[in-house]
């Protein structure tokens, strides 16, 4: 028989049987194991409708192994009387029998023996009864014999109090005969061989029926990591909205287009070496779009446009300096600058999304490096309300609705407000960007018309990230200690979706 001696049985057992069998009693009757039973069941069910099988979960007591043994050797209590001669027994060597503490004080509890305290050399312990019921050991035996249910509630709680019964849940099997049963299977075809097709054989042969709903093997293929997953929805949510991706494939930029374009003095705290990682090697940027260059000068030294610029002596060795770049507005400055080369100005929008690096003090939510996603709107007349309809529309694709804009400070924006959102698994308003209105003196140098104005916000790619996955330390999402299983398992997380609870550590 195909599928074993145990599925023989079982099928015979269920010719037999009127209604059905559960496969635990069937193991307990063939003396095997319920494993076994429960093997057989699986593969008469591949053979379809054989037999139907419930699955249900019964509750059974079970002995622990400590159960077994005193079942076996007997109770401790009445392993201590047993080894009491008696002239007695010095309670100091009766202590250092096996089950000598145990023993003991359950003996005396049941008042089977007695301690002589008086006696010259040290405390003496004899029995009090001839002899003795060692009930504990009959009880488990019982239970061993499948009697548990005679024994009463209160004895059944002391044995489980005692370490010695545990209730265990068994899922066992109901099986009831098929549609198609019988108790004569043959061997189930899976393939249809070209000589069955040439003898024509195939028409009595019985045909393992096709599993339309099986699983295909999972191909052992690459995996986006989280990170990566979340850049694509936020790229596709620009180019949902008509922006262009601007060209970021450059970490390394000059002081001029990360700072200077972006009309941010030189003395700037943040361009200094506490914040900005610059190059030793190579030190200093040689090609800079000189005409231009003359007019950020020119703008910072002494203003113009308007402005009165910060008066302080402005050094073109500092605006060469080559660093890694601390945002990726550095490349909207270049793109800003691009676009209002071609005459007559034609409105834009672009997007970036790529690293950029700061000097910055390293904890649960930042490293020195970090994702940088910006929008840039730039268009005739483009104003605050402009600024506000769009991060609207840009944080509703993120299933983010309630914004509050809170007034800010950026160099190169003016007026600047920081967005925050109401995080409802967070319960609390959370910073999920900045933004503002490019400053006069950063866009009338590169040549943009007066009345074009140029609105742009940003955000990190991590912070989303990990408040998706529900990620608390960022080193668990970027760098050596990332597991790689949690890039494996990490679910294509819809950031409009509501977010998922944080993964418990077992499951991590
Ligand atoms: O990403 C940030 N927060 C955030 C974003 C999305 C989010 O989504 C959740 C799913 C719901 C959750 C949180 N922040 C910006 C806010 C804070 O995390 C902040 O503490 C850290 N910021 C980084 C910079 O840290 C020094 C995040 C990063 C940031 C900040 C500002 C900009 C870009 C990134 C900008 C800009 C800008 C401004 C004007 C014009 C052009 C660009």
């Amino acid at each position: 028989m195909a599928d074993g001696p145990v599925a023989e049985l079982l099928l015979r057992r269920l010719e037999a049987s009127d209604g059905g069998l559960d496969s635990a009693e069937l193991a307990a009757e063939l003396g095997v194991e319920h494993q076994a039973v429960v093997g057989a069941v699986k593969s008469l069910q591949a053979l379809g409708e054989v037999i139907e099988a419930e699955l249900r979960s019964t509750k059974r007591w079970e002995l622990t192994s400590e159960g077994e043994e005193i079942a076996r050797e007997g109770s401790h209590e009445a392993r201590v009387f047993r080894s009491i001669p008696p002239e007695g027994l010095a309670q100091s060597e009766l202590m250092r029998l096996p089950s000598g503490k145990v023993g003991f004080s359950k003996a005396m509890s049941n008042k089977w023996i007695r301690v002589d305290k008086s006696t010259a050399d040290g405390p003496r312990v004899f029995r009090v009864v001839d002899s003795m019921e060692d009930e504990v050991q009959r009880r488990l035996q019982m239970v061993q014999r499948g009697q548990a249910e005679k024994l009463g509630e209160k004895e059944r709680s002391e044995l489980r109090k005692r370490k010695l019964l545990a209730e265990v849940t068994l899922k066992t099997y109901w099986v009831s005969k098929g549609s198609a049963f019988s108790t004569s299977i043959s061997k189930q075809e899976t393939e249809l061989s070209p000589e069955m097709i040439s003898s024509g054989s195939w028409r009595d042969r019985p045909f393992k029926p096709y599993n339309f709903l099986a699983q295909g093997v999972l191909p052992d293929s690459g995996h986006l990591h989280p990170l990566l997953k979340v850049r694509s929805q936020f790229r596709q949510i620009f180019l949902e909205m008509g922006f262009t991706e601007m060209p970021t494939d450059n970490f390394i930029e000059s002081s001029f287009w990360n700072f200077d374009a972006l009309f941010q003095p030189q003395q700037h705290p943040a361009r200094d070496q506490h914040d900005t990682f610059f190059l030793r090697d190579p030190a200093e940027a040689l090609q800079l779009p000189m005409d231009y260059v003359q007019r950020v000068k020119r703008t910072h030294s002494q203003g113009g446009y308007g402005s009165q610029g910060y008066k302080y002596n402005w050094k073109l060795d500092e605006a060469r300096k080559n660093l890694l770049r601390t945002h990726t507005t550095s490349a909207s400055a270049r793109v800003l600058y691009r676009l209002a080369q071609k005459k007559p100005f034609t409105p834009a929008k672009y997007f970036s999304i790529d690293r950029v690096f700061r000097n910055e003090t390293l904890d649960a939510t930042h490293l020195a490096e970090f994702h940088q996603i910006e929008g840039v709107v730039a268009d005739h007349g483009l104003t605050l309300g402009h600024l506000m309809g769009v991060l609207r529309e840009f944080f509703t694709k993120l299933g983010i609705t309630q914004l509050r804009f809170k007034p800010a400070y950026n160099p190169y924006t003016e007026p600047s407000m920081e967005v925050f959102s109401y995080h409802p698994g967070l319960k609390k308003w959370v910073e999920v960007g900045n933004s503002g209105v490019f400053r006069p003196e950063m866009l009338l140098p590169m040549g943009l018309p007066e009345n074009v104005s140029v609105i742009a916000w940003g955000l990190s790619l991590e912070r989303p990230t990990m408040i998706k996955y529900g990620i608390n330390n960022i080193r668990e999402l970027v760098g050596h200690k990332v597991n790689l299983k949690m890039v494996y398992d990490s679910p294509l997380c819809r950031l409009d979706a509501k977010p998922r609870p944080p993964p418990t550590q077992e499951a991590a």
